[in-house]
């Protein structure tokens, strides 16, 4: 196996092509056989031979133009076919064992489903191929299964053809005709219920529409079929883009490394973002159903019809269709509150990827193992550097742009460049210097700094940049950043600059530093900048308290008042850790009383305003954290929080009355606010019986898993019946009882590591399936602060013993896991060590994956210094 890394500097065109495969596929749990039929051309002029990928393949035979071929080389990864003629035809035999694949790539067969996983490269698990995105070919492909147990044969494109043989077996033929990459390839094998429904488009094309779901679970399909045809037509109005096939599928299987995959024409989803109902899916999961089904819709045009030319271009269809499917879940739910969504994850992950051994930028230059690339960086600020683009073009230079970029590159494999060309032709504005953000990497911190002249009635502001060198980069250059910015004096009058610096609430910062001036002011202006989270950005603006409160008073913009919220508790809980907790003063709380008061009938923004920031946002704005110390001290500030203000909250907790369940965006807020309410009254004296009362009076899952997390932490005895019982309701439902497994592996408590032995020991839980592995270990390590940064280090030692365990049988997912490991550098040096000595055990584990040692290589060998983030 292969530890080098790849580099995108060294990207060479393909020396040889493949224009049409032909595909038969003989199903068998552990000798299913693959032949495959290759047109392959020369495109270089050199006289290099043939060089396939191919990966635990067991090859049968091969022929050229018919005839068996035998000059031929096979080395760990690639077969190599000598003196081949220009053009010709190569037909490969081989076999593959489905049963045994537990790494979830390639072709796998888990709960009697077989089906496949090809992004990035798990095709050469199938056969061997130019197994990279640019070549681009047609794929017929036949399948054969056992028809009873396999009724249902399903790949990629239009079924073409069907039959039975008389061994209990039939065959379906598929045909894409659109040119694929082969990490586009799929086909599924299994026993389904199968909801349908058709979709016509605006040109009036009929679209078969096909949702294949778990016998049993039709009735939970349904909410992912409508969101499908919502999506369908929003891309229709917002970019004029139609569906080209006869048939669109989406198979939801149990066992999926990730959230769902775009296969052109056979999407194929991790259960978890198809199925949803009332009962058994809270609001956020059908929110999330409905991202997910539309952003692999998305794919079709952004990824599907106009592909990367290379791995290290992923950010041109993921960072684009990510924000194609954000802002088609604004259009479907809420502004404001989506905006908050993906800012958290910005803060959460993203800032602290950047500050990680891991940083990179969101096109990144080397790459051992393309799989641990599918990061924060590549997709969520990737998507933000595409909202970017929209700021700066606006919406119509946006469309143009985009419009454009379909007229040159359908049908290619292109690269970012090629993106930012077609956004600069379309509309004449230059963007050589804002493409800065596709090579530099790291998190820009924007600092402001005043000047105020009483006497002159004059403020100057001067807003400078400065980005810290990473993991990967040490020299920075000051980008292009859109700086949304207000001013405010102390009675909420606005302000913009003489000299017309800010237009149209944005200041284009594209040097070092800028001075904006203003006049006519008779008391000192408070900045209020990054409105909407106009950029991946850090700020840093020194404001007092008071300022900070004047800003969630004054500020236009909603986002900014909600993070001007969120900086006064980050200030609160930083006097808690200076231990001046108790000498907040009383105008701070009576401050916060009023805002609960003034906003008691605005559930979405009260909902928001109330969540106090995680641990993990703290710790973006701290540098060597002590855990344990942080963590106790955001408790003890959300304790004071709740006994102090803990009328207001009742009162309005009582005030939000929930009728029966609905998916709207009213009832959806309502909920969002009674139970970010409900979390904090779990500290005082109404806990329990408030607790209680709503888990038994629950309708839906929103209502019940409110319960729950209130009472965790907060009330044991409460805790400990509730979770019982909403375990002897779920036992036989695996993918809602991984709510009750996350629960319990979040949970603060002595005896945690004692508790994750028993969860791992549950009838439910398997090492073979990701979402458990995610829902007990994942849970665990990013979420339960107290346990996995337990100052003995005993917590960082029982996640390694179990990936040691899981990299044997699903490296792609234990080298998610690991990351909290590996993003040492935010804590103490006690905990660095702790945590180095624990990475320091896996590297020198033999036969560790080449994903984890990736990962756990890049942190061991990733010196700090101060600037650091
Ligand atoms: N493109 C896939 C992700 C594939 C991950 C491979 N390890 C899903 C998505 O982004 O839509
Ligand atoms: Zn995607």
């Amino acid at each position: 196996m292969s530890m080098q890394a790849k580099r995108r500097a060294d990207y060479l065109p393909p020396a040889f092509t493949i224009s049409d495969v032909k595909m038969d596929v003989r199903l068998h749990p552990t000798a299913t056989r693959i032949t495959s039929e290759l047109q392959i051309t020369r495109v270089s002029d050199h006289s290099q031979h043939l060089e396939l990928d191919g990966d635990n393949l067991s090859l049968v035979s091969i022929k050229l133009d018919g005839e068996i071929f035998e000059d031929i080389e096979q080395r760990e990864d690639t077969l190599i076919v000598r003196n081949v003629p220009d053009t010709f035809t190569l037909t490969i035999v081989n076999d593959i064992d489905p049963q045994n694949n537990k790494a979830l790539e390639g072709l796998y067969l888990s709960q009697n489903t077989y089906c496949t996983q090809c992004e990035a490269e798990g095709f050469r698990r199938i056969t061997y191929y130019l197994d990279r995105p640019d070549v681009l070919a047609t794929f017929e492909v036949t399948l054969h299964g056992d028809k009873a147990q396999y009724p249902t044969l399903l790949a990629n494109g239009n079924p073409v053809a069907r039959g039975d043989n008389d061994d209990g077996t039939h065959w379906v033929t598929w045909q894409d005709p659109f040119p694929k990459p082969s990490y586009l390839f799929a086909l599924v094998a299994g026993d389904f219920d199968l909801l349908e429904d058709s979709y016509t488009t605006t040109s009036g094309k009929s679209v078969k529409l096909e949702l294949y779901v778990d016998k049993g679970k039709k009735s939970r399909g349904i909410f992912a079929l409508e969101s499908l045809k919502r999506a369908m037509k929003w891309d229709e109005d917002t970019f004029g883009l139609e569906y080209d096939l006869d048939i669109y599928m989406i198979v939801a299987v149990d066992f999926f490394n990730m959230g769902a995959m775009e296969n052109k024409g056979l999407n194929i989803f991790n259960s978890k973002f198809v199925l949803a109902d009332q009962r058994s899916a809270t609001d956020e999961d059908f929110f999330n159903v409905e991202s997910v089904i539309a952003h692999e819709y998305f794919h079709n045009w952004t990824g599907n019809r106009v592909t990367c030319r290379d791995w290290f271009q992923l950010s041109l269809k993921e960072g684009l269709t990510v924000f194609r499917d954000q802002q088609f879940s604004a259009d479907m739910t809420s502004e404001l509150s989506n905006r908050i969504k993906h800012v958290r994850v910005m803060r959460e992950h993203q800032f602290a990827e950047d500050a990680s051994a891991m940083s990179h930028p969101i096109r990144p230059e080397e790459v051992i193992e393309m799989n641990n690339f599918y990061t924060v960086t590549v997709y969520d600020k990737g998507a933000e550097v595409i909202r970017m683009f929209h700021t700066l073009l606006g919406e119509d230079g946006f469309r143009k742009g985009m419009d454009e970029y379909f007229r040159r590159h359908d049908g290619q494999a292109v690269t970012c460049d090629d993106f930012v060309a077609a956004m600069q032709t379309a509309t004449d504005i230059d963007l050589s210097h804002f493409a800065q953000w596709y090579s530099q990497s790291g998190t820009p911190v924007i600092s402001l700094t005043t000047m105020f002249d009483e006497r002159k009635q004059v403020m100057d502001i001067t807003v400078a940049q400065h980005t810290p060198p990473t993991a990967d980069q040490s020299h920075k250059v000051p980008l292009f950043i859109p700086v949304a910015f207000d001013c405010i004096d102390e009675n909420g009058k606005h302000y913009t600059d003489v000299d017309g610096k800010i237009k149209d609430g944005v200041l284009l910062l594209d040097a070092p530093s800028t001075t904006l001036h203003f006049t006519g002011v008779e008391s000192p202006l408070i900045p209020v900048v990054l409105g909407n989270f106009s950029a991946p950005a850090k700020v840093n603006n020194n404001l007092s308290v008071e300022q900070m409160l004047l800003v969630f008073r004054y500020a236009k913009d909603a986002f900014n008042r909600w993070d001007a919220m969120q900086s006064v508790y980050n200030w609160c809980i930083a006097e808690f850790e200076k231990g001046q907790g108790e000498q907040i003063d009383d105008s701070v709380w009576n401050a916060l009383s009023d805002v609960i008061n003034n906003e008691a009938d605005n559930h979405e923004l009260l909902g928001e305003c109330l969540v106090i920031p995680t641990f993990e946002t703290l710790c973006q704005t701290r540098q060597r954290v002590d855990p344990n110390s942080l963590n106790s001290a955001r408790s003890a500030f959300c304790d004071a929080f709740s006994i102090k203000l803990a009328s207001v909250l009742k009162r309005v907790f009582d005030s939000i009355s929930t009728d029966s369940y609905q998916y709207d965006q009213r009832s959806v807020n309502a909920r969002r606010c009674k139970n970010v309410l409900l979390n904090h009254l779990a500290r005082t004296e109404h806990g329990d019986s408030l607790v209680r009362q709503q888990y038994a009076a629950a309708d839906n899952m929103t209502d019940t898993l409110g319960a729950l997390k209130a009472a965790q932490g907060n009330l044991p005895d409460a805790f400990e019946a509730l979770m019982q019982n909403f375990e002897s309701e779920w036992n036989v439902d695996p993918l809602v009882l991984d709510k009750w497994f996350g629960l319990h592996a979040t949970t603060e408590r002595d005896d945690i590591l004692s508790q994750l032995s028993l969860l791992k020991q549950h009838p439910q839980f398997t090492i073979n399936n990701p979402n458990r592995v995610r829902a007990v270990m994942g849970s665990f390590a990013f979420f339960n602060t107290a346990g996995f940064h337990r100052a003995d280090g005993a917590g960082y030692k029982y996640v390694t013993d179990y990936l040691l365990e899981l990299d044997a049988v699903n490296p792609q997912v234990a080298a998610r896991v690991v990351t909290p490991l590996t993003q040492w550098q935010n804590y103490a040096p006690a905990h660095q060590s702790l945590m180095k000595a624990q990475l320091n055990r896996l590297l020198g584990h033999k036969g560790l994956s080449r994903d984890m040692f990736e990962k756990v290589s890049k942190s061991l060998a990733f010196e700090t210094s101060g600037e650091h983030a």
